[in-house]
């Protein structure tokens, strides 16, 4: 299949995210994307294509105009303010505060942010507007008939919603690309998410909605974060009641428990009937990922790309996590591969 990858990834570099409690080098970065384009180059996977410019159109399709107009200029704000080095919000609304939009970049930060590990840069907005056309270019290949396409996305998307960044995500590339496939004629779009991680962004994007199912495979929030969305009892709500489903599971899932949820998450698929599947592609699952709790192999890696593949429909990888740098490449080409011996 295709890959569409743009070098303006390395445009997001931060410096540090709080996690552990301490400032530590992130965890997203550039690396990842240099690794996951060499293994699809040396695996001869197909053809790699620079996205189309799409600009913020398709962008503001899932996400709220205040909250695109606040990335565009939140780094020019924070220099402003702070100097030139990353922005971190540093406290958040509790309940009883109100939620009014502050006229201060550190109150905008917070309004804006969910957690402490995603910096602001320099390069953050066009990053993470590139990301995003990787992911529309990826969705137009396949509206044009390719039976899969992979957008070698980064910085990732699916903790980013309507209007709230977090979690390495800024823009929800996978809910732009779902919006995407409706625009252009598709009646029922699935986001299959199978990032370690739960995807509270294209979640909450889609939750009243019953033309874009969304389904996650996730670390149970009980457990990991992002902690406060992502349990089994939230089927969704109003028109979109039944058309989203999660699947958590414990710390020190393998495959065994793995393979079993990704058979129930394809089984409520195939009965949804999209024309559609994009997937939330992360590999953060992977035993040696070193801010994840799963245990699953490199081969798993196959049997999850031969799973998706038995749906038969037209389907669009959107990179989304994974932290084992050095082996992101072969688990997430593993699973490009798995789709492709099987169709
Ligand atoms: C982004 B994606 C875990 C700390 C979590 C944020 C993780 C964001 C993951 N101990 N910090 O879903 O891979
Ligand atoms: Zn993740």
């Amino acid at each position: 299949m295709k890959t569409i990858f743009t070098e303006d990834h390395r445009l997001q570099d931060g410096k540090a995210e709080l996690i552990d409690g301490k400032l530590m080098p992130c965890f997203e970065m550039p690396r990842r994307a240099e690794i996951l384009i060499a293994r699809v180059r040396d695996q001869k996977l197909g053809e790699v294509l620079a996205p189309e410019k799409f600009g913020a159109d398709p962008v503001l399709r899932v996400h709220k105009p205040e909250f695109v107009r606040f990335l565009e200029t939140a780094w020019d704000e924070w220099v402003a303010q702070h100097g030139s080095y990353d922005a971190l919000p540093l406290n958040w609304i509790a309940p009883g505060m109100r939620r009014l939009l502050p006229e201060t970049i550190d109150g905008k930060l917070s309004y804006f942010s969910f957690d402490a590990g995603t910096p602001i840069t320099a390069g953050t907005w066009r990053a993470a507007i590139a990301s995003a056309e990787v992911a529309m270019t990826g969705m137009k290949l396949v509206k044009g008939g390719e039976r899969g396409a992979f957008s070698l996305c980064r910085p990732p998307g699916h903790h980013a919603g309507s209007d709230f960044y977090g979690g390495y995500c800024f823009f929800n590339n996978a809910a732009i690309a779902a919006q995407g496939f409706r625009d252009g004629g598709a009646a029922r779009v699935a986001i299959l998410d199978v990032d370690y991680h739960h995807g509270n962004g294209s979640q909450e994007i889609f939750y009243k909605r019953d033309d874009v199912m969304t389904i996650s495979i996730h670390a149970d929030p009980k457990q990991e974060f992002p902690f406060f969305l992502g349990h089994a009892d939230e089927r969704g709500e109003g028109r979109g009641e039944g058309f989203h489903l999660n699947l958590p599971l414990r710390w020190g899932a393998a495959w065994a428990e793995y393979g079993h949820a990704l058979d129930t998450a394809m089984r409520r698929l195939t009965e949804f009937s999209p024309d559609v599947i994009v997937v939330s592609l992360g590999v953060d699952t992977f035993e040696k990922d070193p801010i994840s709790k799963f245990k699953l192999k490199h081969e798993d890696y196959l049997r999850i790309g031969e799973a998706i593949a038995a749906a038969g429909k037209p389907t669009l990888f959107i990179m989304e996590g994974g932290y084992a740098v050095e082996e992101l490449g072969i688990n997430a080409v593993n699973v490009l591969q798995g789709f492709e011996a099987k169709i």
